[in-house]
């Protein structure tokens, strides 16, 4: 197949499912108001106390400052392990925990923990990954919300070249929600490529249930 039909195929505002080939995905475009989605915004702003980290992460045998803030906000005890990091939880704000029950209700799974993500701007990223620590299990249910300036979002098969399966791209927009769930993680990948042209600051929330480790 020529490499071009293997060029991510961007995805309209409309919303979107897409169940097939070991993904289970579903986009909701606008699923905060305007309204909802800045108070949100506002209300994760570190002028208003909230704290974001800026830690070093280990790749490749290296450690480097990883390219985005993060928060970690989760029930009593729930830790977030990732690239020699362990992050101990913040406690929930009423609008994140109000956010929390609306997902719970509407999709029907349980969630304990939001790993939030700030991209300062277009330069940072986050890289091809899955979410498959052991902590989440096998087909977690990742609701992922998305404030202030658009980016791109990539997803695609872990053998997309062979199975001949162009990636997806997604313009995650101010109050988007996007939900991977079922076998998703064990075979599919996802980023935020870089986008120098997007000035503005991005904050990703994703919420997932993350078992207790003892
Ligand atoms: O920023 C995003 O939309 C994705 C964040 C992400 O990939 C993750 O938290 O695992």
């Amino acid at each position: 197949m020529p490499v071009s039909r293997l060029k991510p195929q961007l995805v309209g505002r409309n919303n979107f499912s897409f169940t097939q080939q070991q993904a289970d995905l579903s986009f909701q475009p606008g699923f905060l108001t305007v309204a909802d989605a800045d108070r949100l915004n506002d209300s994760l702003d570190d002028s208003r106390g909230f704290a974001w980290r800026h830690d070093d992460i280990v790749m490749f045998g290296r450690s480097i400052a990883q390219p985005r803030l993060t928060a970690w906000v989760a029930d009593p005890g729930i830790t977030y392990r990732y690239s020699g990091l362990t992050l101990t939880p913040a406690q929930w704000t009423s609008e994140l925990s109000r956010l929390r029950q609306r997902l719970q209700d509407e999709l029907s799974a349980p969630f304990n923990s939001v790993l939030l993500n700030l991209y300062r701007d277009g330069n940072d990223t986050m890289g091809w990954h899955r979410d498959n620590e052991p902590e989440l299990g096998d087909n977690p249910v990742i609701a992922s919300v998305s404030l202030g300036q658009s980016r791109y979002f990539d997803v695609r098969h872990r053998c997309y070249r062979d199975l001949e399966i162009a990636p997806l791209r997604f313009e995650l927009h101010h109050g988007d929600l996007l939900v991977m769930a079922g076998q998703t993680q064990q075979h599919w990948q996802h980023r935020v490529p870089r986008q120098r042209s997007q000035s503005g600051c991005r904050i990703n929330l994703s919420f997932r249930y993350t078992a207790r480790r003892d």
